[in-house]
């Protein structure tokens, strides 16, 4: 099940849970325009992917054993998730194994921490500045959803191109008429 909560915020390895000990509710999230669903079977996924008319997918595996390049390129691959950045697109993200953490930002500016595990789902919605990370057990498989072609282009924050895109424009109008 997912558990949301603020980052502490605190310095320390990324991959720890850095949990402040203040929760944050799904209505909260869903302010800022971040939907979030337990399911047990991938049908039911589908069943999501097909009402908002997601068109392509696939799978990807996090593990220390399994990646190309071995635990340094696995690291490596974490510090590029992990640095704040945007996509163009809406995503949703299913844990098939493992866990990980989806952290969004909130309307203060502040981390909201999503520790998700099998069988959880989380929409993000285009333009919310998030990253990710493996939490120590350093494990996840999941499924990761695109509306059209897979926009892999991560567009980081303090850049001219994130700040002035259309998604984050977009974005920031749907949160302040919430
Ligand atoms: C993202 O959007 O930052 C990611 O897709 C991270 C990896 S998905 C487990
Ligand atoms: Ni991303």
């Amino acid at each position: 099940m997912g558990a949301f909560y603020y980052h502490d915020e605190l310095p320390g390895t990324f991959t720890d849970e850095h949990n402040s000990g203040k929760p944050v509710s799904l209505e909260q999230l869903e302010k800022i325009g971040v939907f979030y669903r337990h399911f047990e079977t991938v049908e039911e996924v589908d069943v999501v992917a097909k009402e908002r008319n997601y068109k392509n997918r696939d799978e990807i595996v996090l593990s220390e054993a399994t990646f190309p390049g071995g635990p340094e390129a696995l690291q490596a691959k974490l510090e590029v998730f992990y640095k704040e950045h945007l996509h163009e697109d809406e995503e949703i993200r299913y844990i098939l194994d493992g866990e990980g953490y989806f952290d969004v930002r909130d309307d203060n500016d502040r981390w909201i921490r999503a520790k998700l595990t099998k069988g959880d789902l989380l929409i993000l919605p285009a333009g919310i500045y998030h990253r990710f990370t493996l939490s120590n057990s350093k494990y996840v498989r999941a499924l990761r959803l695109f509306k059209d072609e897979p926009k892999w282009v991560a567009l980081d924050r303090g850049t001219d191109q994130a700040e002035s895109s259309f998604s984050r424009t977009e974005y920031l109008r749907s949160v302040s008429v919430n």
